[in-house]
């Protein structure tokens, strides 16, 4: 399996999130493609291609083209003003008060184009964020002309990106870059499953009137987990979309045995659906040991539903999302590949 992947990501280097009340270093971390890139190189994965600038076309089809000039300018326009190094958000436009309104003010506009404090943008993180979306956009490309199934190694991750907010480590969705790119190459229906603990929120907000892409989303539960205000079973799409958004909330704590059953219900809907090709949002903070997540999903859990995903016998491109535990990040997200390969 051809790997897509960018050294760019290492300019994305936060210092800085709020956590639990305290700032500390970011979970999101450039170590954590090291790990991965080991994992493949022990396990042969060697065909490892760096995408080149697939321009912002595509992104724009998703992203509203001001909040891709918020993100291009707003580092520039943040250290003109003499602030810190990082720009983090500490003001939104809460629900009792306007949304329809774009104040000029920066922290303002922090605020109108982000969901949450734990995003900080520095220096490089538009530059990585592009090269991220690059990986996502080649490989989307690599499987439309060639009908091969890819990886694309992501960083930083997407799904929490929507149309016009950052937040959740994510800037631009790659998953959709990726579904988009196939659609735009001639497929008529493209299934995004999301496996990361955390919910597509942005994912399914860009989709969510559209019947071209389904979406499915196993995660924890928002009534406790991030990110808490989208992500509930009654979801179900709008207009030409309705039918085609499926959540699968789950409890924390959640084994595999569990989990397992909600990706067979996922799996039969995407069959019903007749996918073209299929674009996994490849989390694996869904291992036990995730600092940050509360399944229970152990080592040898990742390999068995990669078995299960290739034997839906459709093209698929794995786009990287979270995943903290840092030293079996590699073996749990190699773990996926390898069982999909092995059918
Ligand atoms: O899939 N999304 C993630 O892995 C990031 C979730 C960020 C949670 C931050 C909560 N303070
Ligand atoms: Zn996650």
């Amino acid at each position: 399996m051809r790997v897509y992947y960018s050294p760019k990501h290492a300019l994305r280097d936060s210092k800085f999130e709020l956590h639990d009340g305290q700032i500390i270093e970011p979970f999101e971390r450039p170590s954590r493609m090291t790990y991965i890139l080991n994992e493949l190189s022990k396990r042969g994965y060697n065909d490892i291609v760096e995408p080149s600038d697939q321009g912002l076309d595509i992104v724009l089809k998703l992203h509203r083209p001001d909040y891709i000039e918020f993100l291009t300018n707003v580092y520039d326009e943040w250290k003109m003003l003499d602030k810190g190094d990082e720009a983090m958000t500490y003001i939104w436009p809460a629900a009792t008060m306007r949304n329809d309104i774009i104040p000029r003010q920066i922290e303002a506009r922090l605020g109108y184009y982000s969901l949450s404090s734990d995003t900080t943008i520095t220096e490089g993180t538009w530059a990585a964020a592009l090269a991220s979306k690059d990986c996502a956009q080649a490989a989307a490309l690599d499987l439309a002309q060639n009908g091969n199934d890819v990886f694309a190694l992501c960083r930083p991750p997407g799904h929490h990106a929507s149309s016009f907010q950052f937040g959740g480590y994510c800037f631009i969705n790659n998953a959709a870059v990726a579904a988009q790119t196939l659609l735009d190459r001639g497929a008529k229906r493209v299934s995004i499953l999301d496996v990361d603990f955390h919910h597509g929120n942005g994912t399914q907000e860009i989709f969510y009137n559209r019947s071209d892409v389904q979406f499915l989303s196993l995660h924890g539960d928002p009534l406790d987990c991030f990110p808490y205000f989208l992500g509930y079973s009654g979801e179900k799409g709008s207009g030409e979309g309705e039918g085609y958004n499926h959540n699968y909330p789950l409890a924390e704590g959640t084994h595999y045995t569990k989990w397992a059953e909600a990706l067979e219900q996922a799996c039969q809907e995407i069959l019903a659906y007749k996918a073209d090709a299929i674009v996994i949002s490849l989390g694996v903070d869904t291992y036990e040991h995730d600092p940050i997540s509360a399944f229970k999903l152990k080592s040898a859990d990742f390999l068995d539903y990669g078995r299960r995903l290739a034997k839906l016998g459709i093209p698929t491109i794995f786009v990287m999302e979270g995943g903290y535990a840092i030293d079996d990040i590699g073996v749990n997200t190699v773990n996926v590949l390898d069982g999909f390969m092995q059918t």
